[in-house]
């Protein structure tokens, strides 16, 4: 638990993807300012909900303001997906890849490539990064909100926290496992980096707007009591709608995660939403706007309220390459 009652409060900024441009215009826009040693303000923090690197025009840019900052104390990082990713595809953990999924772990190359070429005359900072993002935690918990990059689910929050305190990839046997499907750390790692999702019925696939066809679709951990896929479908591409009001099963329903209304504010990134920022609900809000595709850079102004509200949000239009 993190408990600093001296502080004013939190600003909290959704998925950066190398946007370090319109991260420095949302840093300035909530009062911090660029001293000589990091971006501070002086009675607030920042905490960053994961995918700093990867896809954008300005990675290691934002990455350098982000470590900066989190090394002098004014900021906190969590792990998200994509950093998870730069850690497992530079470390020998890969050998312990099964052959069939060598294919899947040939694909993180193609992930990475922007952050590899920007880190490409840097390789000693990269080394340096990667042990670095490795000491990062996957969650963090202050006294009246949470942080986690995609999804709280209370089982793999606590085996996470059981490892070091919630920083699994210092754990060298959890790194190696996380990348073996079905063990348990690789079940920690998909369900707190990635979020909850649910197979199409058999045989259907859909092509969505990044042109990748999948065969799976991502799922809320906060719906009420749904009936239909349409019900429980998050993420930028709707599903058709023959697909949207089929019924979901007992056993799909048993399977999604419940994430209740008298839990602790909740703050995740992750999910390309678009449009202007609002809460889901009254204690949890998505901070992925999009910023590296044409949409916003989004923060929210923390303070010690227990409950969200919309007019907390600041943002700043993102300008991507
Ligand atoms: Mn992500």
């Amino acid at each position: 638990m993190v408990d600093e009652p001296w502080i004013e409060g939190y600003d909290v900024i959704g998925d950066v993807h190398g946007c370090a441009d319109s991260l420095e215009r949302l840093l300035t826009r909530l009062g911090y300012h660029p001293a000589a040693d990091c971006w501070r303000h002086p009675r607030r923090k920042a905490v960053f909900v994961g995918d700093i690197i990867d896809r954008g025009p300005q990675i290691r840019r934002a990455m350098r303001l982000v470590r900066a900052m989190v090394d002098r104390g004014q900021a906190y990082l969590v792990l998200g997906n994509h950093e998870y990713n730069a850690v497992i595809y530079s470390l020998p953990t890969q050998a312990a890849v099964p052959e069939p999924l060598r294919r899947y772990y040939r694909r993180l190359r193609y992930q990475l490539h922007a952050t590899l070429e920007d880190y490409r005359l840097h390789l000693e900072e990269w080394r340096d990064l990667i042990h670095w993002l490795r000491e990062r935690p996957i969650f963090l918990e202050f006294p009246h909100f949470r942080v986690v990059h995609a999804c709280w689910d209370p089982r793999r929050i606590a085996q996470a926290a059981a490892c070091h305190e919630g920083r699994v990839l210092q754990d060298d046997e959890f790194l190696a496992q996380s990348v073996i499907p079905a063990t348990e750390p690789n079940r920690v790692v998909e369900r707190l980096l990635k979020g909850t999702d649910l197979a199409l019925p058999a045989g259907k696939t859909l092509v969505g707007s990044d042109g990748v066809r999948r065969s799976r679709f991502r799922t809320k951990f906060w719906s009420g009591s749904p009936q239909t896929y349409g019900d429980v479908v998050f993420q930028p591409d709707a599903l058709p709608a023959e697909l949207a009001s089929q019924p979901l099963s007992a056993a799909e329903r048993q399977r999604l995660l419940q994430y209740d209304r008298d839990q602790k504010v909740l703050f995740v990134g992750h999910y390309w939403c678009q449009g202007l920022p609002r809460i889901i609900h009254e204690n949890i809000a998505c901070l992925d706007y999009s910023a590296v595709k044409h949409g916003l850079l989004v923060a929210y102004r923390m303070g010690p309220e227990q409950r969200l509200n919309n007019e907390q949000f600041v943002w700043v239009q993102s300008n991507p390459p």
